[in-house]
């Protein structure tokens, strides 16, 4: 029981996810810096961002999409969508 109960919180915490960040506003490397700058400020395994869009790993239970709109649009720019 103990046993089943670890392996279920370590499914839980391993909930990974990628999503791509249509982002609106951004023309240069100029914005590229300005959104990489906001979202090292959250915790994501790993972002990947160009002018217009950022691929972003994370863990579904330490940070939600919000969290990564939030930031992108923090350093003024539009999210358009997520997928
Ligand atoms: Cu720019």
């Amino acid at each position: 029981m103990i046993v089943t109960f670890g392996v279920e919180i370590l499914i839980k915490w391993n909930k990974k996810m990628t999503k791509i960040f249509k982002i609106e506003g951004m023309s240069c490397g100029h914005c590229v810096m300005a959104v990489k700058k906001e979202l090292v400020k959250i915790s994501l395994e790993k972002s990947d961002v160009k002018i217009g869009e950022a691929v972003v790993d994370f863990n579904e239970n330490l940070v939600t999409e919000k969290d990564i709109a939030d930031a992108i649009e923090k350093a003024g720019y539009k999210v358009i969508s997520i997928n």
